[in-house]
């Protein structure tokens, strides 16, 4: 309802603190990171906390769909977004409940006792950011806080699900079970592939979501893993989305969308009618500003989807959606981490 009040769309994935600074060569290289990546941390990488800190990092609520929680909440109307993860008992999961409210986010956290809040290290080289997540509480959600009567209410009252791709190293149960709500009552299931390494690693699980998939959202680098690790014999973008977009679905009461956006070139759609027909391609040029106003690209993706879905939870035309998610990530690049612009800027079409 465009009143809002209602949590109509609600969000599933990890809670995180940013650890962002900005970096060079040599620190990317003594992690064996690349420029423009997103992994989880292993032993080896733990130490790089403290570098970044040493570098006068800034401390910024992140969490990608976190941060398409936030930016969609941005735009619609006071209390029409959820978000559902698990943080620990400690100080960052106090600065991630700030940065919600600041924006009217709400909250239902999975508060873990032993566990702290999870944090990803941001390495900034120019316009590139390199990730590096300790999960630790995040790796702690249980669908069971999600199946409990106070959280599950706002499952139901929800008509719009989000999840991030991340989750898939998490809780497959708890996606599973949302994806399952909105095949049953026909609302709308999104997923985003998050990061190359999660269509790489963790196919399995994402493929048992793809039948689920009303909207599907990923980058190139992710497409193109998603390409490589399914054995699809190209390269082309619209091709992979086509690809994505014709997957069997489960309720063919809706079309499947599959979006790629890749950076400052156009954002390449697909779209499959219900009957399976062969899918529509369109390109949308994004939102140009110039270099020297663009602060980092951290977030840039989450910002995207998150005027995206907030277009999606108002019924508004996928042109408007593409469009509205432009937007929102030409003013997130612009802030420092996946932020966004107070006083509010407001959508004109
Ligand atoms: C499981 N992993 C690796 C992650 C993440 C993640 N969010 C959830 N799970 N790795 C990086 N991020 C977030 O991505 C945002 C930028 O797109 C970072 O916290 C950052 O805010």
């Amino acid at each position: 309802m465009a009143s809002g009040g209602n949590y109509e769309l609600l969000c599933l994935e990890n809670p995180l603190l940013d650890i962002q600074a900005t970096g060079d060569e040599a620190l990317l290289q003594k992690y064996g990171l690349k420029a423009n990546d997103a992994i989880l941390a292993e032993e080896k990488h733990m130490g790089i906390y403290e570098d970044l800190l040493s570098r006068k990092a800034k401390l910024i609520a992140g969490g990608a769909a976190q941060n398409t929680a936030r930016g969609a909440q941005y735009i619609l109307p006071p209390d029409s977004v959820v978000y559902i993860g698990c943080v620990g008992r400690d100080k960052f999961a106090e600065t991630l409940e700030s940065a919600a409210k600041d924006v009217g986010l709400k909250v239902v956290y999975r508060y873990d006792e032993t566990q702290p809040t999870g944090r990803c290290g941001v390495v900034i080289t120019g316009h590139d950011r390199s990730m590096c997540t300790d999960l630790a509480a995040a790796n702690c959600y249980k669908i069971d806080h999600l199946k409990s009567p106070e959280v599950w209410k706002y499952a139901e009252a929800a008509k719009v699900f989000y999840v991030g791709g991340f989750h898939l190293t998490v809780s497959p149960p708890a996606i599973l079970a949302l994806a399952e709500e909105a095949a049953a009552k026909d609302k709308i299931f999104m997923l985003s592939l998050s990061a190359p390494f999660i269509p790489e690693f963790f196919k399995d699980p994402l493929d048992q979501t793809a039948p689920y998939w009303d909207y599907v959202v990923g980058n190139e680098t992710e497409a193109l893993a998603y390409a490589k690790s399914h054995g699809l014999s190209t390269t082309s973008i619209p091709e992979i989305a086509s690809h994505l977009a014709s997957l069997p679905k489960k309720n063919t009461k809706r079309s499947r969308i599959a979006i790629i956006t890749q950076g400052t070139d156009p954002t390449i759609v697909a779209t499959t009618d219900a009957s399976g027909g062969k899918p529509t391609l369109k390109e949308f040029p994004v939102h140009a500003i110039s270099k020297s106003e663009i602060t980092d690209t951290n977030g840039a993706g989450d910002a995207f989807a998150g005027g995206f879905v907030a277009g999606i939870t108002q019924g508004k035309p996928l042109e408007t959606c593409i469009d509205m998610g432009h937007w929102l990530a030409s003013l997130s690049i612009r802030e420092l981490g996946p932020s966004y612009p107070f006083p509010k800027k407001t959508y004109a079409s």
